[in-house]
């Protein structure tokens, strides 16, 4: 291998892994360490993430990619975006929330009665999602918040517990509608007006800045050498991931297409417009200060989560590959096309059951077999890709000439298709693994192994990761 050598710990909502990478001027290269499963736990009070699991998994991976690769010098944290833990003491209160739990609803209403959407876009500029963190603080007992000292947004919490520095990392802060646009510095005002302890939340941090030093425990139990740190990187996946798009930004949108499909473009400034808001498009945080103009499609969780279903009847795993390949016999034209951003699919649950129940309400025939359920789930999520991919265009000013899936969704060969029929313009699928390439390279930046923009960053991905060509057919329909 050549290259210097960092580690990143890449956490997604079913999956995590760790990830040695190697960067030079003409290498990226990747190699897995260990992928351990996420398994959010139900207990009386709601729908939680198993943060010591993850990260005891992520130890025994950095562990291991000490033991094989001793040159790391660096470590980079990523995860989904806007949940977080409190501490006090720097004990945790608790595991954190998912955002999937349904507490969210009495947050949404008691921050709107104090700030309206539309007044809270112009300062945070974020889209409406019921689980942004402020309605999450908004839903936590006033006593707890109170008794925290430190809320730390999920990888803050990693890094923290692997350094003893509690820190904000901007792409994910962004995240949590408390940061005020322009400028990107916590909303004192808002903050106030909320009633959320301005204590509890830390100095941000910028990508490629140091996080600090691993804790000397820490550092002796992973066999990390001498000056082994954790960087700060664009923290939020999606942010990570838009990094490794290999796309001319002016001429493209990107769909980080995984859980959720995040579907738009890159822009050098922010989008307040009322078509932004009315589109309920997002202007999260991207690296090198990019604001990320996106919205956030259900993803591939519809089809997941209907799988689950069916392997909870059926008492055995699925198999999603032959699924997928009985799905492409069906075809398109009769199946319905149903709104997967109606949020009753957001929850998790019986999917067929509240397709069934979209249909019935739309008057439109719903599947019946599973091949059906499974061919209407990517028609409809290809339908949502292109619209967003183009209305993201619009509203951000960019020539949308061609769409870029990245992440596991580039592996779903269907699903890349039909979003280029159903856009009529080509689709470049891959890498897969973008968020953990835009993890390694920013922290390979920040150590001198690289240099240059994120268009240089992203020629390399270009070079180093030959995106697949899918080219829209004539019948978008067919
Ligand atoms: C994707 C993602 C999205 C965010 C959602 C919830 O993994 O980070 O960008 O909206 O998860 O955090």
């Amino acid at each position: 291998m050549s290259g210097g050598a960092v580690a990143a710990i890449d956490l997604g909502a079913t999956s995590g892994r760790v990830i040695v990478g190697h960067v030079g001027p003409d290498t990226l290269e990747t190699t897995l360490v260990t992928r351990f499963p996420n398994e959010p736990v139900a207990t009386g009070d709601g729908l939680h993430w198993d943060v010591l699991s993850l990260y005891g998994a992520a130890l025994k991976g950095l562990r291991e990619a000490f033991r094989t690769e001793p040159a790391i010098t660096s470590i980079g944290v990523d995860s989904w975006a806007v949940d977080y833990a409190l501490l006090r003491d720097g004990r945790m209160l608790g595991d954190p929330f998912h955002y999937r739990d349904e507490r969210t609803a009495a947050g949404v209403d008691a921050v709107h009665a104090r700030v309206p959407h539309a007044e809270l876009f112009e300062r945070n500029g974020l889209q409406f999602l019921p689980f942004n963190t402020l309605y999450q603080f908004a839903a936590e007992p006033r006593d707890v918040l109170a008794f925290a000292d430190t809320a730390l947004l999920i990888p803050d919490l990693i890094g923290y517990w692997l350094t003893g520095v509690a820190r904000a990392e901007q792409t994910n802060a962004s995240t949590t509608g408390l940061l005020r646009v322009p400028g990107g510095e916590w909303d004192e005002e808002l903050i106030a007006s909320l009633g959320v302890p301005r204590s509890i939340l830390p100095p941000l941090i910028a990508p490629g800045e140091t996080l600090g030093a691993l804790r000397t425990d820490v550092a002796a139990a992973l066999g990390a050498g001498a000056g082994a740190h954790v960087t700060a990187i664009g923290s939020h996946d999606t942010a990570s991931a838009v990094v490794a798009v290999p796309m001319q930004a002016d001429a493209a949108a990107y769909i980080s297409c995984g859980t959720w499909g995040l579907v738009g473009v890159e822009v050098d400034r922010l989008v307040l417009t009322p078509e932004a808001l009315a589109a309920n498009f997002t202007n999260e945080g991207g690296v090198d200060g990019r604001v990320r103009l996106l919205h956030n499609v259900m993803g591939l969780w519809v089809l997941s989560e209907a799988v689950r279903t069916w392997e909870r009847e059926e008492g055995h795993r699925i198999d999603l590959p032959t699924l997928l390949d009985s799905a492409e016999e069906v075809p398109a034209a009769s199946v319905p096309v149903f709104d997967v951003n109606d949020p009753r699919f957001l929850a998790p649950g019986d999917m067929p059951a509240r397709i069934d129940a979209w249909c019935a309400e739309h008057d439109v025939a719903a599947p019946r077999t599973r091949a059906e359920y499974a061919r209407s789930i990517v028609e409809s999520l290809a339908q949502a890709f292109a619209e967003a991919s183009l209305e993201a265009g619009r509203i951000g000013g960019v020539d949308v000439r061609t769409i870029h899936i990245v992440g596991g969704g580039a592996l779903n060969e269907l699903l890349c298709q039909r979003t280029a029929d159903r856009a009529g313009m080509p689709v470049l699928a891959g890498p897969v693994e973008a968020t953990a390439l835009g993890n390694v390279l920013v922290q390979a930046r920040a150590l001198g192994l690289v240099s240059g923009s994120l268009e240089a960053l992203r020629d390399l991905v270009a070079h180093t990761h030959r995106p697949r060509r899918y080219a829209p057919r004539a019948d978008r329909t067919a």
